[in-house]
């Protein structure tokens, strides 16, 4: 297995990527022909859940767009499950210590790098038994910061063998700061980023950023993160309705009204 989006990041490329919270097959098949490099499907907040999981992973299997699943806990079972499902990384919500990060990382990784469970359940049909050969080198783990002691951690979390990249929670993280989740601008949340930022250059990590909109995302990949959603299925459909609608309704589609963003 070749992880496509984990090349890039090790190359400090910038890459983007689209979130998906809808369990619809034939939606994936569209949102990933898109020029985008991965597709996160979430576990924690989407309204979908594992067996959903197994009809979105083989949907798009063949397309160079790298299924990553954001687990709903760091748990080894749930992290476990989604990459035998065929997930090439996983986003792990909520860590808050370098032992969660340390948890997170022995749960993606086979005997001895880790304690991964053998049982690749789809990896071994698409590329048979060799798929444990590279697997631990090629399955991202990423690990989210987003609470105030994952931010107070941060440098030991950084600093954990086995993690590939930092990810933002930017609404959890706002909570964990005493703001408005959104309030992005205010100087506790951009500091935040700064500390996250560079704990990632220190570390040689991917540093990545949950998106709310295709303009946070181009902002963020150009204040230095590696990766950005810019946006979620669900975003995109109301972005879209509501252009269309302002169209039809002879108010221009540039007058829509704005789509709220966020999922
Ligand atoms: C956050 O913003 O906290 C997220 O986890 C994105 O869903
Ligand atoms: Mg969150």
């Amino acid at each position: 297995m070749l992880n496509l989006a984990l090349q890039k990041w090790r190359a400090k490329e910038p890459s983007l990527g689209i979130w998906s919270n809808l369990p619809d097959i034939h939606m994936a098949e569209v949102l990933c022909r898109m020029d985008v490099d991965w597709i996160c499907f979430d576990l924690q907040h989407g309204l979908m859940d594992y067996s959903d999981l197994t009809r979105l992973l083989p949907a798009i299997t063949g397309v160079p767009t790298t299924p990553l699943v954001r687990v709903a806990a760091n748990q080894p079972e749930q992290i476990g499950k989604a990459l035998d499902a065929g997930a090439q990384g996983v986003i792990v919500p909520m860590v808050n210590s370098a032992d969660d990060a340390r948890r997170a990382v022995a749960a993606c990784r086979y005997p001895p790098q880790g304690s991964r469970s053998c049982g690749p359940m789809r990896d071994a049909m698409l590329e048979g038994m060799s798929y444990l050969a590279t697997a631990n080198q090629q399955v991202a783990c990423l690990v989210m910061i987003e609470t105030a002691e994952g931010l107070r951690n941060l440098d030991e979390i950084a600093a954990v063998e086995g993690v590939d990249g930092l990810f933002v929670g930017p609404m959890d993280l706002c909570y964990g700061l005493g703001l408005a989740p959104g309030n992005f601008t205010d100087p506790a949340f951009t500091g935040a980023i700064a500390a996250i930022l560079k704990a990632c250059e220190k570390n040689a990590l991917a540093a990545g950023i949950f998106g709310v909109s295709g303009e946070m995302a181009a902002n963020s990949i150009a204040s230095g993160f590696d990766f950005a959603s810019i946006g979620t299925d669900i975003s995109f459909i109301r972005a879209g309705a509501l252009q269309t609608l302002s169209a039809a309704q002879g108010k221009g589609k540039d007058n829509a009204p704005n789509p709220r963003g966020g999922y």
